[in-house]
């Protein structure tokens, strides 16, 4: 397996101006033919370099000709996915015909089909399964597709751009012919032929563009689509408010498949979606599941202008459209919803997942210098830690400057494949500002930490700040340069009264800030708004926690203030439980949490926010060696504790927020759900059968999804074995025919912590609605269960560990993506105690020791292993 570096890029030689391409699809086979209008490359000056085309090893091709003459095996080279064409003239048309076979297409990747519909995934080299083409980004073309299918099962024919021709062979096929002005990458091209309804609407663009608005998907989930489109409309909306920018095309076409590698694809004109992130229904979908499907229609949209109209010139740039993309999708919805809990739960997931990724041992850069496999830098870490980067920006330039930094990057790179480094320029051209220092955020990995520490002298009232930053090593990467680095902070004093807030700007190792006329001792409220991702630490005492908990008007760091005590106390515990000392829960903490739970003024999201204990993940990735089962012992010793401490405050709140009111997927009615389902938690988890009744109650009378799943997954996972097993059977009843229900009902099981867990899994596995190549059911069941079952998981035994390598040599055949992905939490075996290390580097071995291995899990396992 070859690994490609960034160092290495070279401009395309050749550049193909249009793309003509005929599908004739048919049940047993497709043929493809493509057209390619091919100019030498007036920027590159060496003439003779060949003509390089990417096509998949096992691709069939029927025939290759330049101006209609015929090459022979002889005339170029095939040497693994590349066919090279020497001494080809300046410009000329080259034709290709290859044969694929898309139902047999398990890797869905290229064309391939989904419950019998004919879809693609192109990105990011999908592209080269469908023909030989220069499939990289950097090649632009202007694409015009004919689709050929039978009527009676495809009469559904999409491709991107507008429909300009369409006509019957009089034999039960048809076809049509579809334009797209644009020129884009090959990773944009998309085809989608099926049976499908549609929900169509309209919406006009601030200089008058009438868009068609057409949202697909299989005819039982029509009623499903009202809230992507309703999304999708508000994101047309906010990028032009917010960023200026309209949409380009007639139509604007999103299609839901259920098999389906990721979230969604941003295809020009044209996005494919996984079911799971566009069907929304109150009755099968939670409120998770509706902001998600707000969250990611909206991110695909602003794709059109942050990755199409100027797109990456190679994958090492995937953060330029991803980061900044991910940053504007999270501020829309926090426009839409409530702006500090997105921001929790943003920081959250990076804290637990990308914090753990640039520790581990796949670590990269937002821009990665090298790959094996581009598949596996679709992480976090280029996605979330990406939007960070740019968040930071945002947060170093002000929202004008920063806009008009985002103007002049569009208008400058319109219509071009460009770099992280031409994003920064933009921004250094309208702010004046070196930014030089600051792309270290793009080319060092790992998770910086900022030591900080003060002093306060009472007679001169001076308060000093000393803040060290410093950056752990990573793979390849041993020494870190310092980063420029934005602090917000405020300063409170005794009472919570304010007396200082901005920013620090961090450029040394080593800095020191004073400020002057602060009256007594201030209580620092650090990193607000989390205005770098970074991992700060600094001595606070459990009465300046308690005090930021309730004072800092900064309602992110309020809550931050909150977790960062639970976090300290639940570590106290794991200590005391490997000392084999009985745990305590401390008055203070249950005092503190008692006032936020009977404070009827405060927003029930927040108040969910603040008493979620951080999860077995979040503590596992802040533990020197992770320790499963004092992580899990500790944790639910907490939750017990402070369930039987405020058991009257927790009904009073459950009573307060069950209002009755009508289902909808609002912010305010969410957030009450969410306080009302958390304080249902804490009932269930003092064991005790009066709340077992409730959450039954809750689980027939609820007329969503979200309650009823809630009070499922809480039963499911208590030790009321028998109520359990009717609920589960009774929610399999109800919800067999909805794939994506099954899929919930599949998580619930998979992350049950109780006594035989990986029996369940096994025969879960076995289950007629279980199917092993789509990808969510399998996300369903194995990722849940090795992410987030870890007592399960981690057996003492290693039994865990054995299932999922099981798994993965077996998923690397049919769908090496998926497979890469499942494996991660075996990557991370140097962060366990010694037993469970060595069980875990075990299987990796037994996998690394296989032969013929997917590019996709030899890169992950060979890096895990050094
Ligand atoms: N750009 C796609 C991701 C494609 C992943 C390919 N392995 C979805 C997105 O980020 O919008
Ligand atoms: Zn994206």
């Amino acid at each position: 397996h070859e690994t490609i570096y960034l160092e290495d890029y070279q401009p395309p030689a050749w550049l193909i101006s249009h793309t003509e391409l005929r599908f004739e699809l048919e049940e047993e086979q497709t043929l493809v033919r493509a057209q390619l209008s091919v100019q030498a490359n007036p920027l590159v000056s060496d003439k003779r370099r060949p003509l390089e085309l990417f096509g998949d090893v096992d691709m069939e091709l029927c025939r290759l000709s330049i101006d209609g003459e015929i090459l022979e095996a002889c005339d170029y080279q095939r040497k693994g996915d590349r066919l090279l064409i020497e001494n080809v003239p300046e410009s000329f048309t080259l034709e290709c015909v290859t044969r694929l076979l898309p139902h047999e297409n398990t890797a869905l990747e290229g064309l391939y089909k989904s419950d019998g519909m004919f879809c693609t995934q192109c990105e990011a080299e999908g592209f080269r399964r469908i023909t030989f083409f220069p499939d990289r980004p950097d090649v632009m073309s202007i694409f015009r597709t004919t689709l050929v299918a039978d009527k009676a099962l495809y009469p559904v024919l999409l491709s991107n751009g507008n429909p300009i021709e369409s006509g019957e062979d009089g034999e039960g096929r048809h076809w049509v012919t579809w334009d797209d002005p644009w020129p884009k990458p090959s990773y944009l091209f998309a085809l989608v032929a099926g049976d499908l309804a549609m929900l169509e609407d309209r919406y006009t663009t601030t200089s008058g563009r009438e868009v068609a608005l057409r949202i697909y998907a299989e005819p039982k989930d029509l009623d499903k689509l009202d809230y992507a489109m309703q999304s999708l409309k508000n994101a047309m909306r906010w990028d032009e408010d917010v960023y200026g920018r309209e949409y380009d095309l007639d139509i604007y076409m999103i299609v839901a498949v259920d098999f389906f590698n990721m979230g969604a694809m941003e295809n020009k004109g044209l996005n494919i979606f996984n079911t799971s992130c566009v069907l929304a229904h109150p009755k099968t979908t939670t409120d998770q599941g509706f902001q998600r499907v707000e969250g990611v229609v909206a991110h695909e949209y602003f794709h059109n202008w942050s990755g199409n109209r100027v797109t990456c010139r190679d994958w090492f740039q995937l953060s330029l459209k991803e980061g900044f993309t991910v940053f504007r999708d999270a501020e829309f919805s926090a426009d839409m919803n409530s702006r500090t809990v997105k921001r929790i739960e943003d920081v959250s997931l990076l804290r637990t997942a990308q914090f753990a990724e640039d520790a581990g041992p796949m670590a990269h850069p937002v821009r990665p210098e090298s790959y094996m496999e581009i598949s596996n830098f679709y992480t976090l870490t280029v996605y979330e830690k990406g939007a960070e980067v740019v968040r930071m920006l945002h947060t170093l330039l002000g929202a004008d400057l920063f806009r008009k930094g985002s103007d002049l990057y569009f208008e400058r790179h319109d219509g071009q494949a460009v770099t992280t480094d031409d994003f920064v320029a933009a921004m250094e051209a309208v702010s004046g500002r070196d930014l030089g220092q600051f792309k270290r955020w793009y080319s060092q990995a790992g998770t910086p930490r900022l030591e900080v520490s003060d002093s306060y002298n009472p007679e001169t009232c001076e308060y000093t700040l000393t803040v060290r930053q410093s950056c752990p090593p990573s793979p390849g990467q041993d020494h870190k340069q310092p980063y420029l680095i934005p602090l917000n902070i405020g300063l409170l004093a005794e009472d919570g009264q304010e007396l200082y807030s901005g920013m620090l700007e961090l450029t040394k190792e080593i800095q020191q800030f004073r400020f002057d006329n602060i009256a007594s001792r201030p209580v620092p409220s650090l990193l607000r708004g989390f205005s770098a991702p970074v991992k700060l630490e600094y001595d606070y005492s459990d009465e300046q926690l308690l005090m930021l908990l309730s004072n800092d008007p900064d309602g992110f760091n309020r809550w931050d203030a909150g977790q960062r005590l639970c976090i300290r106390l639940l570590q106290q515990q794991m200590q005391r439980y490997r000392d084999g000392v009985p745990m305590t829960c401390p008055e203070t903490l249950v005092t503190a949490w008692r006032q936020l739970l009977l404070d009827e003024s405060l927003d029930p999201a927040m108040v969910t926010q603040c008493l979620r204990l951080p999860s077995e993940a979040q503590l596992a990735e802040l533990a020197g060696v992770i320790d499963v089962a004092a992580i899990h012992d500790a944790r639910e010793f907490m939750r017990k504790a402070l369930a039987e401490a405020l058991e009257q405050e927790w009904l009073m709140a459950y009573q307060r927020c069950d209002t009755g009111e009508a289902y909808s997927p609002d912010a305010e009615s969410t957030g009450r759900r969410s306080l009302k389902n958390l304080a249902l938690a804490y009932l269930m988890a003092t064991g005790r059968e009066p709340w077992l009744e409730l959450t039954r109650q809750q689980y027939e009378q609820s007329d969503n999804m979200t309650d009823q799943l809630a009070a499922l997954s809480l039963v499911a996972h208590s030790e009321f074995r028998e109520t359990a097993e009717e609920l589960l059977q009774e929610f399999y009843q109800q919800w067999q025919h909805e794939s994506l229900v099954m899929n919930q009902w599949l998580a619930v099981q998979a992350s049950d912590p109780t006594e035989g867990a990986l029996e369940r899994v096994k025969e879960l596995a076995q289950h007629p609605i279980f199917d092993a190549r789509n990808p969510n059911k399998l996300r369903s069941l194995i990722g849940s269960f090795c992410a987030q079952n870890l007592s399960s998981f981690h057996a003492e035994d290693g039994s865990g560990y054995i299932w999922l390598a099981d798994w993965i040599l077996k998923l690397d055949k049919q769908n090496p993506q998926v497979a890469a992905r499942l494996l991660t939490p075996l990557t991370r075996w140097k962060r366990y105690t010694a037993e469970r290390g060595s069980l875990m580097r075990a299987q990796l071995q037994r996998i690394i020791d296989t032969n013929e291995l997917s590019a996709d899990v030899y890169e992950v396992v060979s890096k895990s292993l050094i």
